[in-house]
């Protein structure tokens, strides 16, 4: 799983990136262009409090990677070559970071805050591009259709207009429902209006104190994006101080975590990823895993293996294993499940794969 961090330049995406992998990263080159992968460590309590029971001599946090892709300029290009596009084209999901501090912007003029109308400039760029894609397969297809070819499908056709339509009407081809077998269709298309989309709202101090009213502008426009804010600036100063320091720090700001959880908690929803367990003496550890996928899919997160060998999976939810503390007295008791390939791994399951190679 990869998020890369977009939005027009200086917005604060690289503040974000350095607060969120603790400016750990390595260069990626392609072309001409240059963006920085990081990783972040997704911090869970549960982790902790599992890490507390069982005494592992190792205790892994989930982690995911972002990108921090390059900044586009804020007026309209519609450059669909573009090496932006590329990157975007190349991770699983969307981070926006959209600017809500005052300064002066990329065309050396003061900004005008608008979260809706830079959100929209960004949904415009890459839904424009799948509009590209979307006409150009369309032509194509209705090509085929009038010579009567054979490889004609009516079904791709349909979708396509679909497709086509939304765009036109400035929708995300996100907000379009499909049935499992039209999605899978979709994919071969690559569209990036598809991909997940969060938009974190990065505020200063001050504006930060109003962030509600933000967001609440935000959900008015886009009434079904995912949002959240935080106020990356001020959030890397106080990561700097000495822990006591640091919570005197947040509590003036009216911060009662650190960014940085909240952002990945509202990735997470955002973005359809749920955290998994495996417990023992030698490691706890969480795993991230996309929303709706099966045990056997959750073994192959852990190795492929186990994936290929998959048997069973036994099951114990975080909060049904918290009652007794104890996988023998939930075994005792009958808590533990026995799930089947099926099984649709849910947030917070203990997994222990039962496995033949
Ligand atoms: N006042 C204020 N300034 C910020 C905040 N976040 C970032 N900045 C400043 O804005 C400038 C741009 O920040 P970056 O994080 O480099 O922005 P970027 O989006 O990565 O920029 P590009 O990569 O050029 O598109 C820097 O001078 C930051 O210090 C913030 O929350 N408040
Ligand atoms: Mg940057």
């Amino acid at each position: 799983m990869e998020l890369g961090f977009i939005g027009v330049k200086f917005s604060g995406k690289s503040t974000l990136f350095e607060l969120l992998t603790g400016n750990h990263f390595e260069i990626l080159r392609s072309g001409l262009a240059e963006s920085r992968r990081g990783r972040v460590v997704v911090p869970d309590p549960r982790v902790d409090t599992l890490s507390e029971i069982f005494k592992p001599k190792k205790t892994t946090h989930a982690t995911f990677n972002c990108i921090d892709i390059m900044g586009i300029p804020s007026g309209n290009r519609h450059d669909t070559s573009s090496k932006y596009l590329e990157a975007v084209r190349q991770v699983d999901g969307l981070v926006a970071v959209i600017r809500v501090f005052e300064g002066y912007g990329d065309d050396g003029k003061a900004v005008t805050i608008d979260p809706p109308g830079e959100i929209r400039h960004l949904e415009e760029e890459i839904q424009f591009a799948d509009l590209v894609v979307a006409e150009s397969r369309l032509e194509k297809v209705e090509h085929l259709k009038q010579r009567g070819a054979p490889q004609y499908d009516k079904h791709e056709h349909d979708i396509l207009i679909r497709c086509k339509e939304a765009l036109d009407g400035g929708i995300p081809i996100r907000e379009i429902s499909f049935t499992e077998e039209e999605e899978k269709r979709i994919r071969g298309f690559q569209f990036l209006s598809a991909k997940p989309f969060l938009a974190v709202l990065n505020c200063s101090e001050i504006r930060y104190q109003e962030r509600d009213v933000y967001i609440r502008k935000v959900k008015e426009t886009f009434p079904d994006m995912a949002v959240t804010a935080v106020s990356a600036l001020s959030e890397k100063e106080i990561q700097e101080l000495e822990e006591k320091d640091r919570a005197l720090f947040m509590e003036e700001l009216g911060i009662d975590e650190p960014a940085i959880h909240h952002v990945i908690r509202a990735a997470y929803e955002g973005l359809g990823l749920l955290s998994f367990f495996t417990v023992g003496e030698d490691e706890v550890r969480a795993w991230t895993l996309r929303q709706g996928l099966t045990a056997p899919a959750a073994a192959g997160v852990i190795h492929s293996d186990l994936e290929k060998g998959f048997i069973r999976a036994e099951v114990i939810s975080y909060d049904v294993f918290m009652e007794t503390q104890s996988m023998t007295k939930a075994k005792a008791n009958g808590q533990i499940r026995l799930e089947g390939k099926d099984y649709v791994v849910q947030d917070g399951d203990i997994l222990n794969i039962r496995f033949n190679v």
